[in-house]
């Protein structure tokens, strides 16, 4: 949009430019400026207006985009272009995704070469390689304290190791995701050292008092994220002889948005890793961007706006590079992320989906679909141009994020349903072979979440010590159940490394200084290459889960109903055990799919006459697309397998 006070902003802008930054070869990008800049004037005057130096931050602004561009490589720019063409790409049923540790799971960003054979041989086409940047040892969080953003981790390799990498897996037809943390810095980070001593300045990009007076203001209302590892949110700096806002660990220094100097300095990061061949980064904790007292400082307004200036501002020089939102908050909070109000995603394409993860653990414990039906049918409508990474292990632990309204719809009370869901996933419970870790255990309010690799939780690990066949079953039967599940339900699935071949918990990190409070670690393991060659050897545990997660994958990409374009039905069934929904495309071979899955450990029916939403089985029998088999209809009934699923194509 053409505004005058923000185009006379940029044509004065525009004159005091650095010549070097006017050259032809900058046309696309000044395209762009001129699209986006009464969008970024506006963020930025929302959040900094006030200012006397609005101005000048507007300038370093403009200058910081304008370089990196200058910096980004023609392949990259043209890579830009080909995506504004085919601008929903990531919508496609055609990705997949996986979640690793380059040092667990190829000792390093060097031996990531080989190991990309695997992916591709699961059919992954999108990886996460999870912070890589370099921190302090020890106090970093699995890397999420960061001491310099734009350096690699020497332990990990170097930042020619990471160009190699990501020129490896664009020729691969993959794509990279890496971490940017916006929220919050390492405590040895170069600013936070010049604030320790003193310096105003950089005092400035963090939140810093010299007494407990604001402090005790901003915890009457702030939840804590780690009570057990790191109760309060202030930390008491002795060589600043300030306190300091520490959401997260006290080592995470949380960064001050309220400084626009901070706002520059991570979008020019961003940009960074988005010219060293990031296709997507995400952008983590992004529900704290904004701090304010009297609220939680979660999911705040100005967080959104940030987030949309970041946006805008990427799409300047970087087009081609898409957001992760990673936002574990309600699901009404959730959605805002791909920004509100739009009917594009205009702040993060993707965000990930921790509702629906928590839900189908629920199902699990339960064996019941009746909460995760009524979870997903109230997630709130995406955007177009917006999609879900869905998962159902990731590095974090399992958060009980559900809504308390559905748990009560669902006929249980919240607070009872959560302990159940605890006790069930720590083997509490007397049900319950899962071998998971409480994590985040809140005295004060009585929460708790779940830590534990995907095979534990699902009972693998006992019924593996016990020598029982049929609790094998149990186990592999629900890994591949939950992993059919975020195949088939719209968005990027998210695999998390080991999964595939039932990796179960590393409890080595117990004897560890640094990580024996933090139960997480419990599935961050080093991925053992022996149990994975035994993908290879028919009937073994590994070979089961991976060559199901195999097939799944490859025939989820054939299908395009499963493309995530809003076309999810769900549809209403009385077996409480099933959930079923369908998925529909406007064109291609198979348009539509009918979904249904069986939470139950024993085989449940479903009435076709039920579903008249769907007036389908005119028709003898279905064809089932993982199995590749005709189905019988004609009795008017389906039965479906202990913890099976089908994928009927209509
Ligand atoms: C994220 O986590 C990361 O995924 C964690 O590994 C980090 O510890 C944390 O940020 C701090 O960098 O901020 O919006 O267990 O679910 O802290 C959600 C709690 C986050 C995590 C939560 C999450």
């Amino acid at each position: 949009m053409y505004e005058q006070v923000s185009h006379s902003l940029l044509n004065d802008i525009l004159i005091a430019l650095d010549p070097e930054l006017k050259g032809d070869d900058l046309k696309h990008f000044y395209i762009r400026l001129g699209a986006n800049f009464y969008a970024i004037h506006s963020l930025f005057q929302l959040l900094y207006g006030e200012r006397r130096d609005f101005r000048l931050q507007m300038h370093k602004l403009v200058e910081v985009m304008a370089k990196q561009y200058r910096n980004r490589a023609n392949e990259l720019r043209n890579r830009d272009l080909a995506r504004e063409k085919d601008h929903d790409w990531f919508l496609s049923e055609k990705l997949v995704g996986y979640a690793l540790y380059c040092q667990e799971y190829a000792q390093g960003l060097k031996g990531m070469h080989e190991k990309l054979d695997y992916l591709q041989e699961l059919g992954i086409n999108l990886v996460h390689i999870m912070p890589i940047l370099d921190g302090p040892k020890g106090r970093n969080d699995g890397g999420y304290a960061v001491r310099d953003f734009r350096k690699i981790d020497s332990k990990y390799g170097t930042l020619a190791d990471l160009d190699a990498l990501s020129a490896d897996m664009r020729s691969r037809d993959m794509l990279l995701v890496l971490d940017v943390v916006v929220n919050h810095t390492s405590d040895e980070h170069e600013w936070a050292k010049k604030a320790k001593k003193g310096n105003k300045k950089y005092q400035e990009y963090y939140y810093t008092y010299a007494d407990r007076k604001i402090p005790d203001l901003f915890e009457q209302t702030m939840p804590e994220v780690f009570p057990e590892t790191a109760p309060g949110n202030f930390t008491w700096d002795e060589s600043m002889q300030r306190w300091v806002m520490t959401v997260f660990n006290e080592f995470q220094w949380d960064l001050n948005y309220k400084n626009p100097a901070v706002f520059i300095e991570m979008i020019d990061i961003i940009l960074f890793w988005a010219n060293h061949g990031a296709d997507v980064i995400r952008l983590d904790a992004v529900a704290f961007l904004w701090k304010k007292i009297g609220s939680t400082c979660q999911n705040e307004r100005e967080a959104h706006l940030i987030l949309q200036l970041m946006k805008d501002c990427c799409q300047v020089t970087a087009p081609g590079a898409l957001f992760i939102a990673e936002a574990i908050v309600a699901p009404v909070e959730v959605i805002k992320y791909f920004g509100e109000d739009a009917i594009n995603a205009k702040e993060c394409e993707i965000a990930y989906n921790p509702t629906f993860m928590a839900l189908l653990w629920e199902a699990v414990a339960t064996k019941k679909a009746t909460l995760l039906d009524i979870g997903v049918r109230n997630l709130p409508t995406k955007l177009d141009r917006a999609t879900w990474l869905n998962y159902v292990r990731c590095h974090d632990d399992i958060g009980l994020g559900f809504d308390d309204n559905d748990i009560r719809a669902a006929g249980y009370d919240p607070q009872a349903h959560r302990r159940f869901m605890v006790d069930y996933y720590t083997g509490q419970y007397p049900d319950s072979s899962a071998t998971g870790v409480a994590f985040g255990r809140n005295e004060k309010t009585g929460d708790a979440r779940i830590s534990g690799s995907l095979a534990s939780l699902a009972g693998l690990e006992t019924a593996l010590l016990n020598n029982d066949a049929a609790a094998i079953d149990i186990s592999v039967n629900t890994i591949i159940l939950l992993h059919s599940m975020i195949a088939a339900f719209g968005g990027i699935p998210l695999l998390y490394y080991g999964d595939s071949i039932g990796t179960l918990n590393d409890n080595t990190y117990l004897t560890d200084e640094n990580k024996h409070h933090d139960s997480r670690w419990v599935h961050r393991p080093t991925l053992d290459w022996e149990k994975a060659k035994r993908r290879h050897e028919p009937g073994t545990v590994e070979n089961r889960i991976f060559t199901a997660i195999q097939r799944l994958i490859a025939v989820r990409k054939q299908i395009p109903a499963f493309a995530d374009l809003n076309n999810r039905e769900m549809l209403d069934v009385k077996n409480p055990h099933l959930m079923v929904f369908l998925r529909f495309a406007s064109r291609g071979m198979y348009s539509r799919v009918l979904v249904i899955a069986n939470f139950d450990t024993s085989p449940q029916t479903m009435n076709l006459r039920e579903l008249d939403a769907v007036n389908l089985f005119e028709h003898r029998e279905a064809r089932e697309l993982y199995s590749d088999r005709p189905i019988s209809t004609r009795s008017g009934e389906l039965l479906i397998p202990p913890l099976g699923f089908y994928w009927l194509q209509l």
